[in-house]
């Protein structure tokens, strides 16, 4: 388990060692993996193109370093424990060595399915064991895996499947969130209506819910595990095969499916793993995160299994039954290490500290933050009662397209400061540059936050469209990978991240594209156009605000506003359920029919003192009327 950075003098040295001598820096973490084959180079990169290859030549297969690699020393160590959404019922425990032979046997049923190395597989599943366990499946035989967060409707999913061409669908019967059970293949049945390709359908049982089966296509989990051994050889793959593709939403069109490949993949997330959070033999991690979400991939599923620490997958909710579910789960397990969402902090803060009374909270020693920025006073809220100041916060950032943290303290190790994600991991050169694309040198100043350097878990594409990958990534800033976020670099050199720069929101920690918002809400038939900004919301984050134009026909602002959000919730699911829509009888443009984003911002923002230069505007009159609807609306 070494194979740490120990110190910040330390850090400082690696970090110095990496920037200078990125490929033999790279070699020497990836040695301490086993490799079916050594690869041939570190790195090939071109960020014209949009491309980076590492470990080239390579062989692998990541889950004989998640599973076989430790079956010798901690066979009987518990990899993972599933603790159910019901709080008095018993929680799974698997050892290294039992996942490991569920894992094969469920790759034994996707074979006997005809699932074949580069084939993609859709997991639309809730928080069970057996989703971690298809997952690793697909890896162990070279199958890609693409989980659809479980939340997401029909439709969405229906969207992913197609576009990234699948062929087959892991679901289960239903799911418990909660007080609600909620059904599961009835979406999946109505999503394969229009997905013509999908020939399998594999069903675990969690519910009992009755369902219908289609003959021919809909197979039980349990029969199939019947049907199969759990002797399963390691498909060898290459370092550059994709692993997985993941949905994640931009600011313009539909969501990418962003691809990860294998080798740099595993170097990097194994890595960032036991630096940020300095997990330990005996260490007791929990991700609160969905698996469904690229937190569950890096950070619940491969990290701490490569590193060989036993992690959680919790089923449930932070308020099921009670507000103090989180804290009873961390007590119960004897948590050491505990990884949520800034939403969730401010939404169990809202509760006051009662919830918090029965419980010790004794095991922990690093608490840890991602998703969106965390405000100063969750950062102290969570810093004094969850870790009663003993323990160092990691505010990790990173994105579904980095495949993992870039920007965080190192838990113990290097310095912490409330807001900030501190400093870049070793391997990572942040760069910071004006609209223009000038970099601003020195430290106290504020801008764009690129990187400059490939890092080995970079995306390598968008699933189907390079051209996409390249337009958005690696275009707006010649020869840096462009993040989209606004960042400051203070005095002291620590990095802050402000917040998207482009039309994406953040509301919960989950990412939503304004158009992507628009485009549903515009599948109203009433609806003649929309508008989708973000404002700031004091649990969520952001909270999401439609300015909608209708033909109303007759019908009030209450009808069409209820209407408006059941075609959201059908469109791509509740996550994108707006929190506030004003129907308006027109948008602010500018003369050649652009919407002016930033007085709508400033209007859901509630500061309407100041919005600009409105002159250039076709009808500046439309603001006026749009300012009163929005006094009347945020009161609401
Ligand atoms: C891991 C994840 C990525 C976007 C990113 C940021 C925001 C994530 C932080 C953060 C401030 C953080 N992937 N973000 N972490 N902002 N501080 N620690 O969330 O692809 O879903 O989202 O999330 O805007 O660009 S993601």
């Amino acid at each position: 388990m070494s194979n740490r950075i120990r110190t910040f003098e330390e850090y400082k040295k690696e970090y110095q060692f990496s920037v200078e001598k990125p490929e033999e820096f790279w070699a020497e973490k990836a040695s301490h993996f086993t490799w079916k084959k050594k690869w041939d180079k570190v790195l090939d990169w071109n960020f014209e193109k949009g491309e980076s290859k590492w470990f080239i030549g390579g062989k692998l297969n990541i889950t004989e370093n998640c599973l076989d690699r430790h079956l010798a020393t901690r066979g009987n160590q518990v990899a993972a424990i599933w603790e159910p959404n019901e709080i008095n019922d018993k929680e799974i425990k698997l050892t290294y060595k039992e996942l490991h032979s569920k894992v094969c046997q469920f790759a034994n049923v996707l074979k006997s399915k005809g699932v074949k190395k580069g084939d993609r597989v859709c997991l639309y599943m809730p928080m069970v064991p057996e989703l971690m366990i298809a997952l690793l499946a697909c890896a162990r035989i070279g199958a890609v895996h693409s989980v659809v967060f479980a939340g997401f409707s029909a439709s969405a999913l229906a969207d992913r499947i197609n576009d990234s061409e699948m062929t087959i669908v892991v679901t289960s019967d239903g799911s418990y969130r909660g007080a609600k059970a909620i059904g599961v293949k009835k979406i999946v049945d109505e999503a394969i209506v229009n997905c013509p390709a999908v020939k399998n359908v594999i069903v675990l049982k969690r519910t009992g819910e009755e369902q219908k089966m289609v003959a021919g296509r809909d197979t039980w989990w349990h029969d199939e595990i019947a049907k199969v051994n759990d002797q399963c050889a390691a498909e060898e793959m290459d370092s550059e095969d994709p692993l997985f593709i993941l949905y994640t939403s931009g600011s313009t069109g539909k969501p990418k499916g962003v691809l990860h490949t294998i080798g740099g993949y595993m170097v990097y997330v194994d890595y960032s793993f036991r630096n940020v959070f300095q997990t330990e033999e005996n260490s007791i991690y929990w991700c609160t995160a969905d698996i469904g979400w690229i937190t569950g991939h890096s950070y619940l599923t491969y990290g701490p299994l490569l590193s060989g620490s036993t992690t959680i997958v919790f089923e449930g909710v932070p308020t099921y039954p009670d507000s103090g579910r989180f804290w009873q789960v961390i007590d119960k397990h004897k948590v050491t290490h505990f990884y949520t969402a800034p939403t969730a902090i401010r939404s169990l803060m809202g509760f006051g500290l009662d919830p918090l009374k029965p419980y010790k909270l004794d095991s922990l020693k690093v608490l840890g933050s991602v998703g969106e920025p965390i405000n100063e006073e969750a950062w102290h809220w969570y810093n004094d009662n969850i870790g009663k100041g003993k323990c160092p916060i990691v505010d990790t950032w990173w994105q579904t397209e980095t495949g993992g943290i870039l920007i965080s303290p190192l838990a113990g190790i290097t310095p912490t400061k409330p807001s900030y994600a501190t400093l870049p991991l070793p391997g990572v050169q942040p760069i910071l540059v004006d609209s223009e694309g000038n970099e601003l040198k020195g430290n106290g100043v504020e801008g764009n936050l690129c990187i400059k350097f490939p890092w080995p878990s970079i995306i390598r594409t968008t699933y189907g469209d390079h051209e996409r990958c390249i337009q958005t990534y690696f275009s707006t800033y010649k020869n840096m990978y462009f993040t989209g976020d606004g960042c400051k670099r203070d005095e002291e050199g620590y990095y802050r991240i402000l917040g998207r720069v482009d039309d994406v929101i953040n509301v919960s920690g989950h990412r939503m594209g304004t158009a992507e918002v628009e485009s549903a809400i515009n599948e109203h038939d009433f609806v003649i156009e929309s508008a989708v900004v973000g404002y700031p919301h004091d649990i969520k984050g952001q909270g999401i605000y439609a300015f909608v134009i209708c033909d109303k026909k007759g019908k009030t602002d209450e009808v069409l506003r209820t209407e408006i959000t059941a075609v959201v919730n059908k469109i791509i699911g509740p996550i994108a359920k707006p929190d506030k829509i004003q129907i308006v009888s027109g948008l602010p443009k500018t003369r050649s029919g652009k919407i002016m984003r930033r007085i709508l911002r400033k209007i859901a923002e509630g500061d309407v003192s100041n919005l600009g230069d409105t002159s250039t505007l076709l009808d500046p009159a439309v603001v006026d009327e749009i300012v009163n609807g929005a006094l009347v609306a945020l009161k609401s």
